[in-house]
């Protein structure tokens, strides 16, 4: 990027016409008048973004035409930061071109745009320079709407959402009050981040990898507060089923949200505690397993760090101390559960096998979780990889004393790998079990455990309850009343929404400035109308953006979060687009939502309309991320700023300081690495149009896109290139909005080849934006269609010429051709699309948007390949016969090489030399001299 804002220019010129306009066959040589013909693109995006604006005023009331199928096309709303990055101009690129092509489709389209506006960010902006987060909220959503318009988006201003604004989060509120009354929210204690310099909470970004306040750089703590929950895990089931209805989301996406839901089915296992010097003891531990069949294995027990045996109550006081200081060591671990250390330590207390009557010791370890399962496992070494691994870590059994108890079918049981994790057969040491495959032991085990009352089926979640509070400010405040009398009391509806208090001091210290607001605080109890507070929690912005989606579709709805009718005409989303990294918790918490609404009847769908089940979004694309490129230096490794480096022509570059060259790489763009790139600086330079088509081109929609602005200029190219097919076909009388209705056997020869290719086009570009979404071939097609007509001629030999104002004949083969070539590209590069159309329609008297025209039209009798059955003579002897596309038949070097594929040119021709090709009618006979 560095070096290219001085290589290229702004403007493209066509005023070099000669050779294409002057065609060898016509009888009279047509003159063509030199005119301006150059495209301005600056001022074209102008002219454009002010007249779609005029256009767009018309349609204030968000009015919906019955007789047309819906597109509700969506990418995922941004967070208000200020400015536009490389990212988000490609997926509104992505967006905004399939948008505009459905709207030519003849669909009613739904492009709205909106802003997740509650967050951090905001509130950090608030403390720091002492801008209220409104303010400097709102400031943002200006600036980034006019970025948005330079890049020429169709959004639907009169949809607009901003979840910060009361108007929507009364209705966030409401959705929560809905939520509480259908039993889906309740509050408990939680660990949250602490950090005990300047007494507040922490979010889990705002802690670093070494466990630090970003801010104060104190160690966080863990603390144990009350929040509020909203419980997701009862929707578990359905959430995790209703993956298979989502047949146009990526498989990977439906994996990882798989994954999270984590479903595993088992059994739980009671072990009793073995008696020891009369202590009391709780009743029992119980155990959760996926492998109920690997019960005869058990060697011990494990439990949680967390676990309420661990305390001096419990444990025996000879262990007491060390187990005690070992679990404070581990506390706060925050590693991943893989990474979880396998160490451990005896507590002293053994269990009795419900199964053996066996003594198991107990031990306790990190890699157990606290709040998985029951926080407790039975350790099976033999069987399964962490407890082979804590097993030999902490010497709890030697080799020859591990159990085995599961065998491959086809293997005796001294030849087994361990650990053997898969399931097989039950060895001999399973009393009455051996023999049987794990599956049936796995049933017959827990039945048995079961009718003992000491197990059970048990299904396992991995799965947890929503925390949705927050201990800030800049949030949606949670709508509820804390009484002494009546305890926890919703806030009346009629009283939403609680609206964020304006008067607030912001500090660093103390936790959110809610709680120092007395005027605020200090509420009637809405039950008893005794002295009570409100909640001084707000939500977490996840829950903001989980309807926003339902909010589009009647956005300006002042009595309902929407209304049902709307709601449920323009639902589901047909195509969401955003990034992978919302592949979790922002595309389950909107099912779950969705879900949610859509059971209590807020809205319904069409009977047999997919995805079906409330799910709200029925295509999902995810679009890659924008990589820089970045300079590092190749001794130290650190990155380089621009100006430390000279760019070499070959693309490489130097260090300045020591004429080493960098090590160039790409990667995520970022302040650290000065690998950013400015969008608006780009456009500045190359025009919005050509700054779309090569985010599009580089690379498709799903792939990562190493930017670099090298090969803009040949999109700049491609742009002047049409420009100039359509300057050469200006202002015929027949302009563009006729029917075509061509009679192919009536065509020339080059009318067919360009009928042809014109057609083939239209069926790849028709494929692209409505099935595979690879934009990037469809811009190649399109070149490669703007080639074809560069070369050939305007007149195609026709037989039934139009003439343009300045008298060149074209055939109306041609002009079609041109015609469907600015159709195709418009969704793509939408202000010289216009431009191109507008020229085209010179003569016409009503101006139309091209956007308002329809595609292009397959005619498939075009992309009927007619053959020739051609005779093949060497020295004038016939020899074989080959049959050809018609299409090839003006091209010697085609009609050569496709002779040369034929299994008998080897004998005849392909061995000897050929002196010369003599071809007769038209292609129909050939014959080699060799
Ligand atoms: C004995 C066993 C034997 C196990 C064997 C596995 C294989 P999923 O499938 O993810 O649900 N486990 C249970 N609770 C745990 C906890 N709180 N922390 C860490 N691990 C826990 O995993 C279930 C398995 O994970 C359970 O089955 C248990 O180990 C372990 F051959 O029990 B298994
Ligand atoms: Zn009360």
């Amino acid at each position: 990027m560095f070096r290219s804002l001085t290589a290229c220019r702004h403007i493209l010129t066509t005023n070099l016409r000669t050779k294409h306009f002057v065609s060898p066959l016509a009888s009279t040589v047509v003159i063509s008048r030199r005119c301006k013909s150059t495209i301005e693109f600056a001022q074209t995006e102008k002219k454009w973004i002010a007249r779609w604006k005029e256009l767009r005023k018309a349609n204030k009331d968000n009015k919906i035409d019955p007789n047309k199928e819906k597109f509700y096309c969506l990418s995922m709303f941004p967070y208000p930061s200020g400015m536009l990055h490389m990212g988000h101009v490609r997926v509104y690129a992505i967006c905004d071109s399939i948008s505009r092509f459905r709207r030519m489709l003849g669909q009613e389209v739904i492009q709205p745009m909106g802003w997740d506006a509650f967050g951090l960010p905001a509130e950090n902006a608030a403390i720091e320079r002492g801008i209220h987060p409104a303010t400097w909220t709102e400031k943002n959503v200006e600036a980034m709407k006019l970025q948005m318009e330079k890049i020429l988006t169709d959004f639907d201003w009169n949809r607009e959402v901003m979840t910060s604004d009361p108007n929507y989060y009364k209705w966030t509120q409401k959705i929560f009050l809905d939520l509480h009354k259908a039993g889906l929210v309740y509050r408990k204690n939680a660990l949250v981040n602490w950090d005990p310099v300047d007494q507040t909470v922490l979010a889990n970004e705002q802690v670093d990898s070494e466990g630090k306040s970003w801010r104060s750089g104190a160690i966080v703590e863990k603390k144990n507060l009350e929040q509020w929950f909203i419980k997701i895990t009862e929707y578990a089931d359905e959430l995790l089923d209703d993956l298979n209805l989502l047949k146009n989301w990526p498989e990977r996406v439906k994996q990882m949200q798989s994954h999270w839901i984590g479903r595993s089915k088992g059994s739980e296992f009671t072990f009793k505690f073995e008696n020891y010097h009369g202590a009391t003891m709780p009743q029992d531990l119980t155990v959760f397993t996926s492998r109920p069949d690997t019960i005869y294995g058990v060697m011990y027990l494990v439990v949680a760090p967390e676990h309420p045996l661990i305390s001096k109550e419990f444990l025996p006081s000879d262990h007491a101390d060390e187990v005690l200081a070992f679990v404070e060591k581990h506390k706060n671990a925050h590693a991943h559960d893989e990474e979880r250390s396998k160490e451990g330590v005896k507590t002293g207390l053994f269990a009795v096998h419900p199964f053996t009557g066996e003594r198991v010791p107990i031990f306790v370890s990190p890699y157990v979780l606290a709040d998985y399962g029951t926080g407790a496992v039975m350790g099976v070494p033999a069987h399964d990889e962490r407890d082979w691994e804590f097993t030999h870590l902490n010497n709890v059994a030697s080799n020859d004393e591990i159990k085995i108890v599961v065998r491959p079918k086809d293997q005796e049981d001294d030849q087994i790998q361990l650990p053997f994790t898969q399931t097989g057969v039950l060895t001999n040491i399973n009393n009455s079990y051996s023999g049987l495959s794990s599956e049936k032991a796995m049933e017959a085990i827990t039945a048995e455990a079961s009718s003992k009352g000491f197990g059970s089926v048990k299904t396992q979640y991995r799965l947890r309850d929503w925390l949705v509070s927050r201990q800030r400010y800049w949030g949606a405040p949670i709508p509820m009343i804390h009484c002494p009398k009546c305890k926890t009391v919703p806030v009346p509806e009629e009283e939403l929404p609680v609206v964020l208090p304006t008067d607030v001091t912001f500090s660093a210290r103390g936790g959110s400035p809610l709680q120092q607001l007395e005027s605020w605080v200090n509420v009637k109890c809405p039950c008893c109308h005794g002295p009570a507070k409100r909640d001084t929690d707000t939500m977490d912005t996840f829950v903001d953006s989980s309807w926003y989606f339902l909010r589009h579709t009647d956005a300006q709805n002042t009595e309902k979060p929407f209304s049902r009718e709307i709601a449920s005409k323009l639902m589901p989303v047909d195509m969401y687009i955003g990034g992978v990294e919302h592949a979790i918790l922002h595309l389950l918490y909107s099912r779950f939502l969705s879900k949610f609404m859509w059971k209590q009847n807020q809205y319904a769908q069409k009977p047999g309309a997919e995805p079906g089940n409330g799910e709200p979004f029925n295509i999902l694309l995810t679009q890659g991320m924008v990589h820089g490129r970045t300079f590092k230096c190749p001794t130290t490794g650190k990155f380089l700023m621009p100006h430390e480096i000279d760019l070499q022509d070959d693309d490489t570059a130097l260090l300045k300081s020591t004429g080493e060259p960098a090590t160039i790489a790409y990667e995520k763009m970022s302040k650290s690495k000065y690998n950013g790139v400015d969008p608006e600086a780009t456009i500045e330079t190359h025009g919005a149009d050509a700054t779309r088509l090569h985010i599009l081109y580089k690379a498709p929609p799903e792939d990562v896109l190493e930017w670099d602005d090298q090969s803009i200029v040949g999109m700049k190219r491609w742009l002047a290139r049409v420009w100039r097919l359509v300057d050469g076909v200006q202002s015929t009388e027949q302009g563009h909005n006729k029917t075509w209705d061509f009679d192919i056997s009536q065509m020339s020869q080059k009318e067919r080849e360009i009928y042809y290719i014109t057609n083939s086009t239209i069926k790849e570009t028709t494929n692209v934006f409505q099935n595979s979404y690879t934009l990037n071939t469809g811009i190649a097609f399109l070149i490669k269609l703007t080639t074809a007509l560069t070369n050939s001629q305007p007149s195609l030999d026709t037989k039934n010429p139009i003439s343009t104002e300045n008298e060149k004949s074209v055939s109306p083969v041609y002009l079609h051709a041109v015609q469907s070539l600015v159709k195709m590209m418009s969704p793509l590069t939408p202000s010289v699309g216009e431009e191109c159309w507008e020229t085209l329609g010179k003569n016409q008297e009503n101006w139309s948007s091209v956007f308002e025209e329809s595609w292009p039209k397959i005619d498939e009798r075009a992309l009927v390949q007619e053959e020739a059955t051609c005779v093949v003579q060497v020295n004038g002897k016939t020899r074989f016969t080959v049959t050809l596309p018609t299409s090839s038949l003006n091209n010697q070097q085609e009609i050569e090489s496709l002779i040369r594929k034929h299994e008998k040119a080897n004998k005849w021709i392909n061995q000897s030399t050929v002196k010369k090709m003599i071809i007769v009618k038209g292609g129909k006979l050939v014959n080699f001299i060799v």
